[in-house]
């Protein structure tokens, strides 16, 4: 093993990252992990990302609590683009109305 290519590795991501990696959609928590730091979501289009709809899991920041929250919540949250390329959540709240942005401005 080579010690420069173990730093190279950490900038190997060649493909562009539209807008810091950030976007916000909206969706329905289908399950959270047991540990709280995991939650499935059927998700519309991102916004600020190129992500179209689909379920998928997603990690959260460390500061990110999702116990106030449970299976079928509609919520909006906003993802960033880690340096490993998954998307975390750093933002997540529940939208009381279909019209609502819980997140504030964009
Ligand atoms: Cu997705």
């Amino acid at each position: 093993m080579d010690a420069s290519q173990d730093s190279m590795a950490e900038d190997a991501t060649q493909e562009p990252v539209l807008n810091g990696g950030v976007g916000q959609a909206t969706g329905t928590i289908e399950s959270i992990g047991a540990d709280r730091n995991f939650v499935t979501i059927d998700h519309g289009p991102f916004d600020g990302i190129d992500m179209g709809a689909m379920t998928m899991g997603f990690e959260v920041m460390g500061d990110t609590d999702l116990s106030g929250f449970t299976e079928g919540d509609v919520v909006m949250f906003e993802v960033k683009r880690g340096r490993d390329g998954s998307y975390r959540i750093q933002e997540i709240c529940r939208k009381s109305s279909e019209e609502e942005n819980c997140l504030g401005a964009f």
